[in-house]
C-alpha cells in the first residue's frame, strides 16, 4: 500500500471480513495514481488481458477482448433482494436476502485464491458535493480497477474525504480462483453469474462477470439500482438520464435531463452538434452527462442535477465522425476499448466507424477478419471507456458540486408509428404518465422479436432498485412537494412512413426539436393543444437549412386514433402487472386521454391547422 491505512473502522472491518471469506493472495488499496494505472495496465499487457494500441494513432490506449460468454449486462442474473418480494416488485428478480447471502457466501468462499484483492475507493459525483455518494468496491479484477479510475473519481483522495463516514460496500469477483502454479486466462470469469443488490442494507455483491455494468459497480448497480432506492427514501431522484445544456444566441443557458432506452441514440443526443444555421446564429449544446443523473431539490426551489460519473462507457459500433464527432474525440486517447476489432497498424475499428471497412482486421475474438467473412469484426456491445473531460462539448459546469439547474425533462423511445415527433405533457402528472408508459421497439441488438414494443418506464426497467409502481408514486410526489417542477416532454426520432423509411433525419437536426423544448421551458415557444399534450405547429419550429415539407411535418406529428386504441390497451397491460401499487392518478389520466382522442373532429380543427387528419377519422 502506498499510503497509510484509513481510519474508518467499518471499512477496515469489512475489508478484513471480505479477505477472510475470499482468501486472496494479496490486498492492494488503490491510490488512484497515474503510476498505479500504468503499472496495472502493463501487468495486464503481460498477462494478455490488454493490448497496448499504436501510440501514434491512439495515445495511452488499450484494447481488451473479453471471454465470448461475458459481453453484456445479464438482466436475468440481476437481483433486488429486499426483505419483502413486494418491495422488489414484479419487474425485478427477487430472492430472500438470507437465502441469497447463503448462496453468495458459498460462491465467494476462496474465490480470490491466487489473485490480488483490490480495494477501490470511489466517489459518484464531484468530491464533496452534497449530492455525491462514496462507494468502496472490492474486486479481484485489475481491469475493473483501471476502468473505475476512468469512470469515477477514484483513490486516496476519496478515502481522505470519507474519514469515518458512510460508504456503500460493493463486492465483486470474477469467480475464478487460481490454483497454485496454474496459469491465468486473459479474461477470467465464471459461467455462473449473480449481480445482487440488497437495497435495505445498501450493498452490492457481484459474482462471475468481469464486464461493464456487471463489474464496474459504481454505474448501474450503485448509481441507479441502489441510488434509486436511497433517492426514494430521502426525497431525490437517481435517473437513467443524460444531462445537456443548451446555450442560446443571447447566452441564456437551459439544462435538461433526458431518458432513452438503449439503441435510441442517447449518447448522440447528449453530445449533439447543432446544424450549421443554428451554430452560425450562436446556438451551442454542451454535455454534463451521457447516462445517469442524480437530481435534488435545492433551497432556491429548483432541481439541481449532477452526473455521478467521471467517464463514458460508450457503445462503439455505429459511432463515427458524422454520427458523433464528440464521442470520437472523447476516445481519441487515454481510452480502454473492449471487444472492438484491431487494425494491422495497431488501432481499433468497429462496424459503422468508416464507410468502407478495412481490408483486413483481427476481430474481437482474435481471429483474422475480412469484409467478406460474414461475421461482425466488433461485438455489437463493444465499448470505449474514456474520460468525460476529453469530450469537446463538455459543459463548463459539469464538475460543479452544486449541480446544474434542470428546466425540462425529456423522454423518448424508438417508435416507428403512434408517438409524435414531440409534445409537451399538459402537467406534471400527465408527464409522469407518459414517462411511465414509454416503450421502444426492439432492434437486432436486443432480445425479442425485432419491432415489438418493449415497455420501459422512464428507461428504468432494468435499473429501478424497488417496486416500479412505488417509483411512479415517488415521481408524482416529487411534483407535489416541489412547487414548480419542470415541464415534461415526449420525443420520437424514429417515425417511419408507409414504405418503412425514417421520416425524420435525427442526429444534429434534433436541435430543431430541442430549440422548441427550450423555448417552451423558458415560457416562450408557441404551440397548439393536441389530445396528448402541447405540440408545435409547423411554423412554431425553426426550419432554416432543412427541407421538411408541411406534409412531412404532418406525418411526423399525426396522432392516429386506431393506433392509440392499441397503445392505451398496451398501457393497461403494463398497469395490470403493477396493479397492487399503481397510482390511482394513472387510471384517470388514461381516461382523459381516451376522451380527448374521441372528441369531435371540429374540436381539434378549431384548435390546430394541420393535425386534424390523424385525430378526426
Ligand atoms: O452491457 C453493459 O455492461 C453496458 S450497458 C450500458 C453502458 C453504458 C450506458 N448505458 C448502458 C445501459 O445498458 O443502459
Ligand atoms: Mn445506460
Amino acid at each position: 500500500m502506498s499510503f497509510d491505512v484509513p481510519k474508518n473502522e467499518r471499512l477496515l472491518k469489512w475489508v478484513e471480513e471480505v479477505a477472510s471469506l475470499c482468501e486472496p493472495d494479496r490486498i492492494h488499496w488503490c491510490d488512484g495514481s497515474q503510476e498505479e494505472y500504468d503499472r496495472l495496465c502493463a501487468q495486464m499487457v503481460e498477462a494478455g488481458t490488454l493490448r497496448r494500441l499504436n501510440g501514434e494513432r491512439r495515445p495511452n490506449s488499450y484494447l481488451a477482448w473479453s471471454d465470448p460468454s461475458d459481453v453484456a449486462r445479464v438482466e436475468d442474473r440481476t437481483f433486488i433482494c429486499s426483505i419483502s418480494p413486494h418491495d422488489a416488485g414484479p419487474t425485478n428478480n427477487w430472492v430472500h436476502p438470507k437465502e441469497m447471502k447463503e448462496t453468495l457466501t458459498r460462491l465467494f468462499t476462496g474465490c480470490m485464491r491466487g489473485r490480488t484483492m483490490y480495494v477501490i475507493p470511489f466517489s459518484m459525483g464531484p468530491l464533496g458535493s452534497n449530492i455525491a455518494k462514496i462507494g468502496i468496491e472490492i474486486s479481484d479484477s485489475p481491469y475493473v480497477v483501471v476502468n473505475m479510475r476512468i469512470m469515477t473519481r477514484m483513490g486516496k483522495k476519496v478515502l481522505d474525504l470519507l474519514g469515518d463516514g458512510e460508504f456503500i460496500p460493493c463486492l465483486h469477483s470474477v469467480g475464478a480462483p487460481l490454483a497454485p502454479g496454474r496459469e491465468d486466462v486473459p479474461w477470467p470469469c465464471n459461467p455462473e453469474k449473480y449481480i445482487v443488490h440488497f437495497p435495505e442494507e445498501r450493498s452490492i455483491w457481484s459474482y462471475g462477470s468481469g464486464y461493464g455494468g456487471n463489474a464496474l459497480l459504481g454505474k448501474k448497480c450503485l448509481a441507479l439500482r441502489i441510488a434509486s432506492k436511497i433517492g426514494f427514501d430521502e426525497g431525490w431522484l437517481a435517473e437513467h438520464m443524460l444531462i445537456l445544456g443548451v446555450e442560446s444566441p443571447t447566452g441564456e443557458k437551459t439544462y435538461l435531463g433526458a431518458a432513452f432506452p438503449s439503441a435510441c441514440g442517447k449518447t448522440n443526443f447528449a453530445m449533439l452538434i447543432p446544424p450549421g444555421p443554428f451554430r452560425e446564429k450562436g446556438w451551442k449544446v454542451t454535455t454534463v452527462g451521457d447516462d445517469i443523473a442524480w437530481i435534488k431539490p435545492a433551497a432556491d426551489g429548483r432541481l439541481y442535477a449532477i452526473n455521478p460519473e467521471y467517464g463514458y462507457f460508450g457503445v462503439a459500433p455505429g459511432t463515427n465522425v458524422t454520427t458523433n464527432p464528440n464521442a470520437m474525440a472523447s476516445c481519441a486517447a487515454n481510452t480502454i476499448f473492449t471487444n472492438v476489432a484491431l487494425t494491422p497498424d495497431g488501432d481499433v475499428w468497429w462496424e459503422g466507424m468508416t464507410d468502407e471497412p478495412p481490408t483486413e482486421l483481427t476481430d474481437w475474438q482474435g481471429n483474422p477478419w475480412t469484409p467478406a467473412c460474414g461475421r461482425p469484426a466488433a461485438h455489437p456491445n463493444a465499448r470505449f471507456t474514456s474520460p468525460a473531460s476529453q469530450c469537446p462539448s463538455i459543459d463548463p459546469e459539469w464538475e460543479n458540486p452544486k449541480g446544474v439547474p434542470i428546466k425540462a425533462f425529456v423522454f423518448g423511445g424508438r417508435r416507428s408509428s403512434t408517438i409524435p415527433l414531440v409534445y409537451q405533457a399538459f402537467n406534471w402528472s400527465y408527464g409522469v404518465y407518459l414517462a411511465a408508459t414509454m416503450g421502444s421497439e426492439t432492434t437486432a441488438a436486443a432480445v425479442g422479436a425485432v419491432g415489438t414494443v418493449r415497455r420501459d418506464p422512464f428507461a428504468m426497467l432494468p435499473f429501478c432498485g424497488y417496486h416500479m409502481a412505488d417509483y411512479f408514486h415517488h415521481w408524482l410526489q416529487f411534483g407535489r412537494i416541489n412547487s414548480n417542477p419542470p415541464p415534461i416532454f415526449s420525443v420520437n426520432w424514429f417515425r417511419k412512413n408507409a414504405d418503412g423509411r425514417f421520416i425524420w433525419p435525427g442526429y444534429g437536426e434534433n436541435m430543431r426539436v430541442l430549440k422548441w423544448i427550450v423555448d417552451r421551458a423558458n415560457g416562450r415557444g408557441a404551440s397548439v393543444e393536441s389530445p396528448l399534450g402541447w405540440m408545435p405547429r409547423y411554423d412554431d419550429m425553426d426550419w432554416e437549412g432543412l427541407d421538411i415539407s408541411r406534409e412531412r411535418f404532418k406525418e411526423l406529428t399525426s396522432v392516429d386514433r386506431d393506433l392509440w386504441k392499441d397503445e392505451i390497451i398496451a398501457h393497461e397491460e403494463l398497469f395490470i402487472k403493477m396493479c397492487d401499487r399503481l397510482p390511482k392518478e394513472f387510471l384517470h389520466i388514461r381516461e382523459l386521454i381516451i376522451s380527448s382522442l374521441w372528441r369531435s373532429p371540429e374540436h381539434w380543427e378549431q384548435l390546430g391547422e394541420v393535425h386534424a387528419e390523424g385525430w378526426n377519422e
